[in-house]
């Protein structure tokens, strides 16, 4: 939404995730008003009337990160050009439960037929592999010596969030499993797109809100298109910075498909799953068509993908991602939202079980 939508509440703008005990203390993202002039020279003028320093300015979303003063932040929320105030929050990876670990082939073998039971097989079209476009996997790294991998990780193409990081040096394995299923040469649907890495993880394997919005905003500054962004991970609560965000990137043609979360709980309480414009993917058993027991679900999630282990919405955004990447490939023109409706009527209807009443049932096809 336009920052302009929201509403002031005497005469304080709105804020999120303030009490929130998980939250980054004395660290803000502030959206200014629409119309409020340059970020860099609010943010400097805000931060220094209110004894703070700022952080990181996002000009595209009109916001900036600052650190400031608890106490302050009733008064920065009467300022007039001030939008929202949110507390910075930790982002947590979708790391798989591993209570069992079905076939690493199955989730292919499932999207490329209609029913079950699997055939034993992944058939695709060698012309459609996702070749020319670009993976971005916002993660923990990526170690582009995974044979997976290998070859074809853009090495003059990446970023990181905190100086002094590797994005190819992963802390843990989450990330390279992300790309494998979105683009690794045996595991994905798009096995000869391109792989970029935005790592976000700092070296002790922490990241936040605000290094989920600095790599989006930095890839849809530094990235050519075709491209389609990965984010496998998330927060509670709500955060208009990371919606606008997607929302940013969404409106200038590059689709980013979200994990739904791995907690059983509506995927309107994650953000960035609840963002409308995110394409948000929950996880199915591949061999038996019913929910992954871990997934969220509700009706914020677009389409549900097999997983490759309990918990496994991480993997099955990835897999997901990897058919973005064959549309874009097949018609660069096609816009996120227009990606979406073809996955969607595309998709296989009606033959999921335990996704609840709210969730679309639709699985993944990509034939
Ligand atoms: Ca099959």
């Amino acid at each position: 939404m336009p920052s302009s939508a929201f509403e002031r509440v005497d005469g304080e703008a709105p804020a999120f995730n303030l009490e929130a005990p998980e939250r980054i203390r004395g660290r803000y993202i502030i959206g200014l008003s629409d119309g409020a002039g340059h970020v860099s020279a609010r943010a400097a003028n805000l931060a220094m009337s209110h004894r703070g320093t700022v952080r990181r300015e996002f000009a595209t979303i009109n916001a900036f990160e600052a650190e400031l003063p608890e106490e302050a932040i009733a008064q920065v929320r009467r300022r007039p050009e001030v939008a929202y105030v949110e507390a910075v929050m930790p982002i947590q990876a979708f790391a798989p439960t591993n209570v069992v670990q079905v076939g690493a082939n199955m989730p292919l073998d499932r999207i490329d037929q209609r029913g079950l039971p699997l055939d034993g097989a992944y058939t695709y079209d060698p012309q459609w592999t996702g070749a020319g476009v670009r993976a971005w996997i916002v993660d923990k790294g990526v170690n582009p010596n995974n044979p997976e991998l290998a070859g074809r990780v853009d090495m003059g193409l990446f970023m990181t969030t905190y100086a002094g990081t590797s994005a190819f040096v992963p802390c843990g394995t989450h990330g390279d499993s992300v790309a494998t299923y979105a683009a690794g040469t045996s595991s994905s649907v798009a096995r000869a797109a391109t792989i970029n890495v935005a790592r976000i993880y700092d070296a002790g394997c922490q990241a936040n809100s605000g290094d989920v919005i600095t790599a989006i905003t930095w890839i849809m500054g530094n990235s050519s298109q075709p491209a389609v962004i990965n984010l496998s991970f998330g927060t509670i609560g709500s955060s208009p910075s990371m919606d606008n965000s997607v929302r940013y990137a969404a409106n200038h043609g590059v689709p980013v498909v979200v994990a739904a979360g791995n907690d059983n709980t509506n995927a309107c309480y994650v953000t960035p799953a609840k963002t409308g414009e995110a394409i948000t993917v929950g996880a199915t058993v591949p061999y038996l068509d019913a929910k992954d027991p871990y997934s969220n679900w509700g009706n914020c999630v677009d389409i549900f993908a097999p997983m490759v282990s309990w918990g496994g919405t991480s993997y099955a955004a990835g897999l997901t991602t990897g058919q973005v990447a064959v549309l874009l490939q097949q018609d660069p023109s096609r816009t996120p939202n227009v990606i979406m409706q073809l996955m969607a009527a595309n998709a296989t209807q009606g033959v999921l079980t335990g996704i609840g009443a709210t969730s679309p049932n639709r699985l993944l096809y990509v034939r």
